[in-house]
This record gives structure tokens, sequence and C-alpha cells, in this order.
């Protein structure tokens, strides 16, 4: 295959800032797009995503350097090469790069081309993404955590963690679960309008009221889920990802938004042991900050059985920090975030990882996304189970949740719903 056209332009994400979007053409005839997404609590390894730091423009957050690299050294290096597969021109890119964390370049720059390829390629070979993707020739329909209450850095309000999902499992099809799981979004809106909380939403689409503490909002989530009709554990399940890197002070745990003081890790540790005795919750995801390795330790010693326990920031999707995090025992199951480190390849290499090591992968969006929906193929194709990408509406979060249902029509009964085996350790 041969590149023989490579164009990059500034265009939006979901909260109106600046992000690169790479076109390419292979062959003169096959053309695909791809935009990146973009974080707000991020890890601190995480590989870097390029700003002007402009503040004539945007706030500083334009990228057109990142775009300007596209558009000069990186297509310079890809124009008219024949690029015979993903890996070759992932690497390419690396090189071309030079850094650890690919900060020359951008990993917006560098993605944006890693990811249009992969659609190109698949235009080129006649299949659909998740096919070009795919590493097992089994397809799996991934559960839908729909982050429907938000908080932390993803919503102005007193809410301390970050997001509180529901996860509809038992279901015999995405389309199944996804409806279960929007039927209780609405439920859990009309409840706050009756209890006199705001319906406002956040980054992710889930609601942000002012609720007095995290207990009631896991107390309010359960009860629109047994409103909508559904058994909490049973059908639907909760999934949480304090975020809690964004806690951490000196230390010790910051409650930053309700001002309800600090917690030391132990203390965090015997929230999550309470949390999980008296709550259906089946994931939780950094439970733990990045830089608290020993409490992720200590956290997978008195939970790990148990329950999924997702690493995020500690792991960046980095494959030598999760191997690391192997080896140590720190957790049970990884995030895969494509844009936490920079390309198609290092994610199927962070994937494949995890699963030769018995983890879980949870595939994920970031809080500041666009209409791109390679995360959902990326799902079905890697047969991950389970995805989160956002709650009952905001455009960019069900333009995932279409994609994911157009895929189940297509695959008919090749598509198998993973069910609450998502969830299952090994
Ligand atoms: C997270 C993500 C996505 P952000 O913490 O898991 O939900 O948030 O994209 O802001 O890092
Ligand atoms: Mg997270």
């Amino acid at each position: 295959m041969k590149i023989t056209s490579l164009h990059a332009r500034e265009v939006l994400d979901s909260r109106g800032y600046p992000t690169v979007e790479a076109e390419m053409m292979l062959n003169g005839q096959f053309r695909a797009s791809a935009i990146v997404p973009s974080g707000a609590s991020t890890g601190e390894k995480e590989a870097v995503e390029l700003r002007d730091q402009d503040p004539a423009r945007y706030e500083g957050k334009g990228v057109l350097q990142a775009v300007g690299h596209v558009n000069g050294e990186i297509r310079e290096a890809l124009l008219n090469r024949e690029i015979t597969d993903q890996s070759m021109l992932d690497q390419l890119l690396i090189e071309l790069d030079g850094t650890a964390h690919k900060s020359r370049l951008g990993a917006n720059a560098i993605l944006a081309v890693s990811i249009a390829f992969a659609k190109a390629m698949a235009l080129a070979r006649g299949i659909p993404l998740y096919a070009q993707l795919e590493t097992h020739n089994v397809y799996v329909m991934p559960v839908p955590c729909m982050n429907i209450i938000n908080g932390g850095r993803h919503a102005d309000n007193s809410i301390d963690f970050q997001e509180f999902m529901i996860a509809p499992h038992h279901a015999h099809s995405f389309r199944e679960a996804i409806r279960m799981g929007i039927e209780t979004f609405h439920t859990l809106k009309a409840l706050l309008r009756k209890k006199g909380y705001t319906t406002a939403v956040g980054d992710e689409g889930g609601f942000a009221p002012n609720l007095s503490s995290n207990e009631e909002v896991v107390e309010m989530i359960l009860e629109a889920i047994v409103k909508a009709g559904y058994r909490p554990g049973d059908d639907i399940s909760l999934c949480i990802d304090p975020a809690s890197s964004e806690l951490w002070e000196a230390g010790r745990y910051v409650l930053f938004k309700s001002m309800k003081g600090s917690m030391s890790s132990d203390d965090m540790i015997a929230l999550w042991e309470k949390w999980t005795s008296a709550y259906p919750i089946v994931l939780l995801e950094d439970g733990m900050a990045e830089n608290d390795w020993e409490g992720w330790r200590k956290l997978m010693q008195a939970l790990g059985k148990q329950l999924e326990l997702v690493g995020d920031d500690i792991f960046c999707t980095n494959p030598s920090i999760l191997k690391k995090g192997i080896e140590q025992q720190i957790a049970n199951s990884v995030l895969i975030k494509l844009n936490q480190i920079g390309t198609v390849t290092e994610t199927m290499q962070t994937i494949a990882l995890a699963r030769k090591h018995g983890y879980r992968y949870f595939i994920s969006h970031r809080s500041g996304e666009t209409e791109d929906t390679t995360i959902a193929d990326l799902a079905v194709a890697t047969c991950a189970g389970h995805i989160k990408t956002g709650s009952g509406c905001r455009g960019e979060r069900i333009a995932k949740f279409n994609r994911l249902l157009r895929i189940e029509e297509e695959l008919g009964h090749q598509a198998r719903f993973a069910g609450k085996q998502a969830f299952q350790l090994s």
C-alpha cells in the first residue's frame, strides 16, 4: 500500500477545544480520516498531547504545531512510501518522533495518522474497521458501562468521585443492554428532578447534581435501577472510577469538591471494602492514585479476588508500565485509551500483554471526545467485553453506541454479547 495523500487540520472536541484530524489516502483511492480525543484527568506518564501554548488562540490550547507536523515532517516521511502494515507505519512514526513520550511531533499528531491508516487499510481490504483490528477472528459485543453521574474534574458540582457507571449486563444483546441503560438514565433524570436537583450534565453526559455525599450518589442510582424495573446486581451492576490521582495531595486523598477533609491510603482501601460489601460493584477503576503503588498493592490484596481493579492513570496504556504492574501484582485489569500511548500498534501490544497475563482490559473514551467511533470497533475486535463511552446523551458519546448497534446488526449471529462474564476474573 502506498500513502498517496496525507493532510491534517485543526477541528474541535466536545469541550470546544481544538484537536487533530488527519485524512489519508492509500493508492490514490482509499480515503479515511481520524480525530483524536483529549483527557482532563490525565496520567502523568501519558504520551504528550502537543498544545501550541499560544495565549492568543483558544486559551493556549491550539494544535497548529501538531497539525503542522503531520502536514510537514510526517507527510514528507510517508508520502509515496510502500507501507505493508500497521506496525510498519507506527514504527516509522515512533522513530521519526524519536522521544520516549512522543513529545516532539505530539501524540495527537501521531495517533491521528495511525488511526487514519487503520481505517484506510480496512477500506482498501473491503472490510469493516473491527475486522481490520481483530486479533482472534471472534467478535464480542461489549457491556456498555454508562457514566450516568459525573463528578470530579468532569463536572462543576460537589461530587468528589469522577464517574459512577451502570453496567447493564443481564441481556442477550448489546441492543437490549443499551436500552436497559438508557431507561435507567431517563428514570434517574426524573428522580433527580423530583427531588429538586439539577438535571444538567457533565463532560461525559452523566448528570451533575450537587448531592451531599458520594454514598448518596450510589443510593440514588440504585433507586433509579429499581424504578426502571431492573434488579441491582442481577441485571445492572455498578462500576466506579473515582479518578483517585486527582484527589492525591501530599500523600493523602483530599475530598477537594465536597470539602470534607482527607483520607489516608488505608482509609481509602477501607472505604472500597465497605462499598463493595454494601453495593453491587463489579469494577473499580483508579481506586488508588497513580503515585500510590503501595496503596494499589494493598487494595489488590484486599479486593483483587472479588472485583475488577482497573489501572488507568497508573498504566497509561503503556506496555512497559503495565509489565511492571503485573510483576508487582497491583491490579487485575488495565484501561485502554489509544491517546495515552499514541499508536494503534502499541495499544494492541498493551492488550496482548494484558491477555497473556490474565488481566482484563477495559476500552475507554476520553472526557473530551468527537464523532470518531474507532473505540467501538476496537472493543468488538479485541473481545474486551466492556467499554466505557459515556452516558445516555451527548452526540459524541451516542456516536459510539450507534456504531456498536450497527456492528451488532452487521455481525448477525456472529455477534455474542459479553454479559456479566465481562467482569469475571481469571
Ligand atoms: C478517565 C477518563 C475517561 P479523562 O479518567 O477514565 O472517562 O477521563 O479522559 O478526563 O482522563
Ligand atoms: Mg479513569
